[in-house]
């Protein structure tokens, strides 16, 4: 028996299959659908917690941009030993943000937290000593990627560090559908249809638009980024950290 937080959105046929929108439907099965469709995702999850213990900075803040649920929120909050630090979410999709109000009040922690309701665009970025950005950059207009990261360069103090996760293409494309295809596997091995993953697909065509690894680490670069490294892949999703230098 399926459990009513089990991600059927696509399992069955669609007359029209509309733009992927995160909406109250979306609310209820995420953690679902995250999980079953982003390789490595709770591995990315619990690394983030790791590496907000090594480096957040005392009295500093802590962005998580498209924060949905507050996985990486939860996850740093259970790890931050810094003092006075904080961490602040922000989400514009309102019925992410008020489940995931829910979740921050049903946890106890020592560092506070707030919740926003903003476009991560118009969001002032300050005194920030780490600012993750799980698998949220690829939703962002490309012509309006540069001027964000720019923004969170400057929003950071100096030694702190940026987690970018994205799902990527690659610039070669065989390996390109290679990656797609074993991506592909991975939801089929994890219980999703043919009609399911075509749907999906189709969804997300218009509303996701992924780079690629150089792309992006040209674009950490320019913003004045130091030591971009890659540190997870799994098929076509993969995990950068960045820092910025210290003064
Ligand atoms: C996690 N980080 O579980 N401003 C604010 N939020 C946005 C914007 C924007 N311009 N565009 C999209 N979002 C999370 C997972 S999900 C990734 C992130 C996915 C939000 C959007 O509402 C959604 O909640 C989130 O970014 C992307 O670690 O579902 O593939």
């Amino acid at each position: 028996m399926q459990k009513n937080d089990t991600d059927l959105i696509y399992s069955n046929p669609h007359s029209q299959v509309k733009d992927f929108t995160f909406d109250a439907q979306v609310v209820e099965v995420f953690p679902d659908m995250i999980s079953r469709s982003v390789p490595g995702y709770n591995t990315i999850i619990d690394t983030i917690g790791r590496l907000s213990q090594k480096y957040v900075q005392d009295n500093s803040t802590v962005y998580d941009l498209g924060c949905s649920l507050g996985a990486a929120t939860l996850a740093m909050r259970r790890a931050i030993t810094a003092s006075d630090a904080k961490i602040i979410g922000i989400d514009n999709s309102q019925a992410m943000v008020e489940r995931c109000q829910m979740h921050v009040a049903a946890f106890k922690g020592n560092t506070p937290v707030e919740i926003f309701n903003d476009n991560i665009e118009n969001v002032d970025i300050k005194n920030a000593s780490m600012i993750v950005l799980n698998f949220t950059l690829q939703f962002i207009e490309n012509d309006k990627r540069q001027a964000l990261i720019n923004k969170i360069y400057q929003g950071l103090k100096p030694g702190g560090l940026l987690v970018l996760s994205e799902k990527i293409a690659h610039q070669n494309d065989q390996t390109n559908e290679l990656l797609i295809d074993l991506h592909h596997d991975f939801k089929r091995a994890n219980g999703y249809s043919e009609l399911e993953i075509a749907q999906k697909r189709t969804a997300l065509e218009n509303v996701m638009r992924p780079d690629s690894l150089e792309d992006h680490v040209e674009r950490l670069s320019k913003a004045g980024f130091i030591n971009v490294s890659q540190w997870f892949q799994c098929f076509n999703f993969l995990s950068i950290v960045a820092f910025k230098g210290a003064k």
